[in-house]
């Protein structure tokens, strides 16, 4: 430990995960994924600490550093990891951030959990900041942590990132503890959404529950002022790009494509197991395209992976059984020896093989019911420099703010995704290239080194001073 930082990541996972060598020794590891990337070259740069659950219940660990971060853990009992995470986390905020997509549950032994781990984490990092600090708190599971920590420490500046999308004002209604959140939230100085429709929503919640006036981006509270922006995060684009065109991943894509049978069109989905995914609608309209003859026998390969994902919460369980239901199924009705429609894997994959799988898909299949950007639409761009591929993509995913020309879908009405797939299918090499070169200037400016900036700097900038109060007008914004 080098003593207090200046400058502080909050989330509900450290960025590193441990593995066990075969001699049975412990070490740790980088996390894979997004947000670990665009933030560890930030964190080195500016000497700064990162405060996360380490993964294991029941147990405590010293800070220590790894790969020039300095990482401190906050310890969770095994009930608590029922209670906060899959439970008020997972079980609660999530179906409820999603349109309730699934029946959230309201249980008040997980919010008094949930508020009691928070304060944890803002115990935690008012320990470890530096006079002045800058701290940046992430996503739905930390919510009340900005105003804990305000409480505790009012020197910071402090910035929070909801990575989730952030609902309507009539559905966040329904939560019984809705003022607690959105008070909790209020505490950041600078608070970061998706998409500018989630920032207004939560300004119009402020007003609505609060009766806080607000103009333009900014709520104006008595003594200060919280901005409310919208900053959509990205992918490293140019890591893709370099790593697509090494010879060992063209060699992989095209083995792959002979393991599948050589077929004319390769489809493919990547998600974590989650009913906010889509697989099923998408698994659906396959389905239907084999049976009324749309696709011939042995044309389409539809290869999806999903990633194993909370499986201890009820919802997830019966999502798995359902998809491997439909799987089977349709298999079961459109196989033949040595073709097999759906290739499904419940599994996690290494970086190179998904990179290996997005180059060799001729079609991307992403038909999230919700989702606040997904990456994996972004990561599928990115590794297509040979302008091939088409992407179907939902209306409901952030990332089609952005990504206007994918085969855009409703995941709701399965001919349209029926329709958007066929489209892709049958698509001419120019009118795919079109597309993707679009998608790819808007994906390779807009990368995830932009979006950690972006957000930074803004945190950094002052904001208006709360005497601009009086002129905010109550509908305005
Ligand atoms: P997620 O819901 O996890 O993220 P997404 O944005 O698609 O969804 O990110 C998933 C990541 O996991 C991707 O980087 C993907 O490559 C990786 N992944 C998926 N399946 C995998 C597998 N089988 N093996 C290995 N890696 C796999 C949440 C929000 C999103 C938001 C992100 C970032 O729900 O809307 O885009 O945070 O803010």
């Amino acid at each position: 430990m080098t003593g207090r930082s200046s400058f502080l990541i909050v989330a509900n996972r450290l960025a590193v995960d441990r593995t066990i060598e075969p001699d049975g020794t412990a070490s740790w590891r980088r996390s894979p994924g997004g947000l670990v990337t665009a933030i560890a070259p930030v964190l080195q740069r500016r000497h700064g600490a990162w405060v996360g659950w380490h993964g294991a219940a029941d147990e405590r660990l010293k800070p220590f550093e790894h790969d020039g971060m300095e990482l401190i853990p906050v310890p969770l009992t095994a009930e608590e990891v029922e209670l906060y995470y899959e439970g008020f986390s997972n079980a609660t905020l999530w179906p409820l951030y999603h349109d309730v997509v699934a029946p959230p549950v309201f249980e008040r032994e997980m919010w008094e959990c949930y508020r009691r781990v928070n304060e944890r984490f803002a115990e935690a990092a008012a320990a470890a900041a530096d006079d002045g600090a800058m701290v940046w708190v992430q996503d739905y599971q930390l919510q009340l942590v900005p105003a804990m920590l305000r409480k505790l420490r009012p020197d910071l500046r402090i910035g929070f990132f909801l990575h989730i999308p952030f609902p309507p004002v009539e559905l966040f209604w329904r939560l019984p503890w809705r003022k607690d959140l959105v008070e909790g939230l209020l505490g950041a100085d600078l608070v970061g959404f998706q998409l500018p429709g989630g920032a207004s929503n939560f300004r119009m919640l402020c007003r609505r529950l609060l009766g806080l006036p607000y103009k333009g981006n900014e709520i104006f509270l008595d003594d200060r002022v919280v901005r409310t922006q919208a900053f959509p995060i990205s992918v490293d684009f140019s890591a893709l790009d370099t790593l697509v065109r090494e010879p060992h991943i063209v060699a992989r894509a095209k083995e792959i494509r002979v393991e599948l049978g050589d077929p004319e069109h390769v489809l493919l989905g990547v998600d974590r197991l989650d009913y906010t995914k889509g697989i099923g609608q998408r698994l659906e309209a396959f389905g239907e395209l084999l049976k009324d003859g749309s696709l011939s026998p042995g044309e389409a390969v539809f290869v999806q992976i999903a990633t194993p994902s909370r499986e201890r919460v009820d919802e997830y369980r019966r999502l798995r059984d359902d998809i491997e239901l439909q799987v089977g199924r349709i298999n079961g009705e459109h196989a033949s020896l040595g073709y097999q429609p759906i290739q499904y894997f419940h599994q996690s994959y290494a970086h190179d093989e998904l990179a290996a799988l997005y180059l060799t898909a001729d079609v991307m299949v992403v038909t999230p019911l919700r989702d606040g950007m997904n990456l994996v639409a972004k990561e599928y761009i990115s590794c297509h420099h040979d302008l091939h591929g088409g992407l179907v993509l939902s209306e409901f995913a952030g990332a089609a703010d952005e990504l206007r020309q994918a085969y855009l879908v409703n995941p709701y009405d399965v001919e349209d995704v029926k329709r958007q797939m066929m489209s892709a299918m049958r698509a001419t090499p120019h009118e795919l290239a079109r597309r993707m070169r679009t998608m790819r200037r808007r994906v390779s400016t807009y990368d995830v080194d932009r979006w950690a900036s972006e957000f930074l700097t803004a945190l950094e900038s002052p904001a208006s001073q709360p005497a601009t109060r009086r002129s905010a007008s109550w509908r305005s914004g």
